[in-house]
């Protein structure tokens, strides 16, 4: 018997709005509405209950690096599901999946990055973050080092210290957060300022707010700043030039660790194997998950730079930390495989120099559009904003809901994007075809003008 029932799609509603309460999701809009049933996936497509096909231009959520259907991946999970389903790295065990896995992160890292430790999610692997910054510095015999710095707007998972180590406001208030000892400076997004900076001035300005809280808190009691390196649920801001090794040269004048969250930027989605490579920095811990396994299992972890996992190894003492699923053999298995395609399809370098450049020439074409205020894209991880008015750049009144109208359009077209308010983001597979990105940016066009015309007066 086949373990899932064949259904028609209003069966699966029926029975989704009767038992299964969604994450991040209006349970009462939802009700009225019903949600769209995925039932399989091809490449960059997806592919709904009415046989609709969709172009993926988000990866599923940021993380289906190497695209659907993989079949090395696939072979990879049911190989290890038949020798070992699971067992654990608990009690001085360990499996060959989570011990090769772990040296073929040391390989493409850089050279300070020779530890991982596994976690089963990026919010998992933030909260193993904080739980390690701490320790370390407790270990270091500075136990009044436990603040760490973040951004207003970052996103850093849903767990109650991801969500905490994350400045999105509307989270910190349904439940009471952040928790003790998280705060959060502006974050580098010039389109969302004044813009009476340049860029460039910008940069500096925001990286320079870094500097200012440490010596605000006590340069003595700043554990660690943690940033992504593009933010991607805040909207794709990509930060300017200046800002990066501002942030490091702070970093390293105050002493304090860099965490460099790679969730999302991980696995060549900047057209190199972690953001932190792109933008020069030299984190000491770099957060991951999704693309790690280009979402076929659950799997994060931290990559453990030598200051910390050194200190951790010399000084012992058990870390009271980890989980049931740290470092799953399937899951392992399934990213090894996932490395080792990028690897042979040579998609980071691709993304780089040849799907990257000829999609984001594009993608700035759809900057001429009436709505269009401003276009960026860094890699495969774009967005657009939405104007009411291309001259001075003024935005929508938030109530229009312009970019959900918009998102709304895309969807009906066949193409997923999507809307952090009026910022439209696109981050599609590394196997993005040439002619799939041209019919990303045609659709896009065309979803614009229906966009306008709902809009209009
Ligand atoms: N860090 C970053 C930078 C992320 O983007 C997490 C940590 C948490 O990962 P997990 O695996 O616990 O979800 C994320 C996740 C969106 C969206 O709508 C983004 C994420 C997750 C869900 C939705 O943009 N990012």
């Amino acid at each position: 018997m086949a373990a899932i029932e064949k259904r028609s799609r209003q069966d699966w509603q029926e029975l989704d709005k009767d038992h299964h309460l969604h994450p991040f999701t209006d349970h009462k809009a939802l009700h009225e509405k019903r949600s769209r049933i995925i039932t399989r996936a091809e490449g960059s497509y997806i592919f709904d209950a009415d046989g609709n096909r969709i172009l993926d231009g988000m990866s599923g959520l940021w993380c289906v690096n190497v695209g659907y259907g993989q079949q090395s991946l696939i072979d990879a999970a049911t190989r290890q599901l038949q020798e070992l389903p699971y067992y654990n790295n608990f009690f001085q065990c360990a499996h060959p999946p989570s011990i090769e896995l772990a040296s073929i992160l040391q390989e493409i890292s850089q050279p300070q990055f020779n530890r991982v430790f596994f976690a089963g999610s990026g919010s998992e692997s933030n909260d193993t973050v904080v739980r390690m910054v701490r320790t370390y510095w407790d270990l270091m015999g500075q136990p009044q080092r436990h603040t760490i710095i973040s951004r207003k707007n970052a996103y850093h998972g849903s767990t109650v210290a991801a969500a905490s180590l994350g400045g999105m406001k509307p989270m910190h208030r349904q439940s009471g957060l952040p928790i003790p000892g998280i705060e959060h400076i502006d974050q580098p997004y010039w389109f969302g300022s004044d813009r009476s900076l340049s860029p460039d001035e910008f940069g500096l300005a925001t990286a320079r707010a870094l500097e200012e809280k440490i010596r605000e808190i006590g340069t003595d009691k700043v554990a660690a700043f943690i940033g992504e390196p593009v933010q991607g649920a805040g909207g794709v801001i990509i930060p300017p030039d200046t800002y990066w090794p501002e942030i490091q040269r702070i970093c390293d004048e105050y002493g304090i660790l860099l965490i460099s969250d790679e969730v999302i930027t991980g696995f060549g989605r900047l057209g190199e194997w972690f953001g932190a490579d792109h933008f020069g920095t030299r984190p000491d811990l770099m957060p991951f998950a999704k693309g790690v396994t280009s979402g076929y299992l659950p799997l994060g972890g931290v990559l453990v730079g030598d200051r910390v996992a050194d200190v951790m190894i010399e000084k012992g003492g058990e870390f009271f930390h980890g989980y049931t699923y740290s470092g799953h053999p399937a899951a392992c298995a399934v990213a090894i495989a996932n490395i080792r395609l990028i690897q042979e399809e040579g998609l980071v370098g691709r993304v780089k120099n040849d799907i990257g450049p000829y999609l984001q020439e594009r993608w700035h074409k759809l900057g001429e559009h009436p709505l269009v205020g401003d276009t960026r894209m860094i890699g495969l991880m774009g967005a657009l904003e939405l104007v009411a008015d291309k001259e001075t750049l003024e935005r929508f009144p938030e109530k229009r809901g312009a970019g959900t109208i918009c998102r709304d359009m895309f969807l009906e077209n066949g193409l997923v994007l999507r809307a952090v308010g009026d910022t439209m983001v696109c981050a599609p597979p590394l196997v993005l075809k040439p002619e799939e990105a041209d019919e990303l940016v045609d659709t896009a066009w065309k979803c614009l003008d229906l966009t306008a015309e709902a809009l209009a007066p």
